[in-house]
């Protein structure tokens, strides 16, 4: 369970329960195109952030328009950027969905590991962009959302459970987890294939998001023009999908794009170390070692340090 929320293990990674049937959908009727651009990340990590952002960098020729006619204005990062199994899976169950009549380069998203992508995915030449976050905040970050989920409605929180989640989370018990094969698996792909997977920190985004958005366009085969660059659209992009700006949308503060949760809950501190306002010295030694292993494994962060 995850705050109310059945999880099944399944192939090595852990599944919420309602979702299973849509993941088998998805890795069995998937056929990734060449041009396909798929953004993966594991919850929490900066999944909404990157879908406003690679909507706007392939779409930047709107960016000319009149502001409030930019799609993002009037319709949910999720929607625009729709995850495969969450969504496009889910709703058609039984059915096979449509996507050949949207036009490309067709943008989806996923939680999904990367060993259990369809081999489509793998073996055709679309491209894969991964953001990660440091693991405190991810924590944090989900800690939040989930107690907000349909499905917590009943549960009240204290210390001790949060303790035994930071226990859980660092056995790699959580939605699409263990957070270590999530990471390392794209991490392992990125560098083995750095034309297909392009691996990018929530912290990093932060820290140099000019320097960031170029590397994303260029890896996308879009880099942006001198003019582009000399003038105000990159400037632009990181306004318009600013956490400040997204959260005062309209379409962002009310309703439900997912049935369980309500949009806003998607939009809520952004801040790089907020978890040290929540966490007890007990569960950052925890959530440490865990990190200490990832690091172990092969991987390392450009913009964080393990803190012990
Ligand atoms: P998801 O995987 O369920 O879609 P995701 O978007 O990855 O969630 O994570 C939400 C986190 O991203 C929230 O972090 P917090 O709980 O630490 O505050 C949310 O505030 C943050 N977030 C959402 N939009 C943006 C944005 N435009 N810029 C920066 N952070 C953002």
């Amino acid at each position: 369970m995850w705050l109310g929320d059945p999880m099944r293990l399944y192939q090595g990674f852990w599944c919420l329960s309602f979702l299973l049937e849509s993941v088998v959908s998805f890795q069995t009727h998937f056929k990734a195109h060449d041009t396909d651009i798929l953004l993966a990340s594991i919850p929490k990590t900066g999944t909404t952030w990157l879908k406003s952002l690679l909507h706007t960098i392939i779409n930047r020729q709107n960016l000319s328009k009149n502001c409030s006619q930019l799609p993002l204005h009037t319709i949910t990062p999720h929607e625009l950027v729709p995850h495969l199994e969450v969504t496009i899976y889910k709703t058609i169950i039984g059915n096979q969905p449509d996507l050949a009549t949207i036009s490309s380069p067709r943008l989806f998203a996923t939680h999904m590991p990367y060993s259990s992508l369809p081999t489509s995915i793998k073996t055709s030449k679309c491209k894969i962009i991964y953001v990660c976050r440091n693991p405190f905040d991810t924590f944090v970050s989900l800690w939040h959302f989930y107690l907000q989920f349909e499905m917590s409605k009943d549960i009240k929180p204290n210390m001790d459970m949060m303790e035994e989640y930071v226990e859980k989370y660092c056995m790699g018990i959580l939605p699409f987890g263990p957070l270590e094969d999530h990471v390392l698996g794209y991490w392992k792909e990125s560098i083995e294939n750095p034309q297909k997977v392009l691996f990018l920190e929530y912290e990093g985004l932060k820290k140099e998001p000019k320097a960031h958005l170029k590397k994303l366009a260029e890896f996308l085969g879009i880099p942006f023009s001198k003019a582009e660059e000399e003038g105000n659209v990159i400037k632009d992009i990181i306004e318009l999908c600013s956490l400040k700006n997204l959260k005062e949308m309209e379409v962002n503060k009310s309703g439900k794009f997912y049935p369980w949760f309500e949009n806003k809950t998607l939009f809520r501190s952004g801040k790089v170390g907020d978890w040290i306002n929540h966490l007890t010295p007990t569960m950052i030694k925890r959530i440490d070692a865990m990190q200490k292993e990832i690091n172990k494994a092969g991987f390392s962060s450009t913009y964080y340090e393990s803190n012990n």
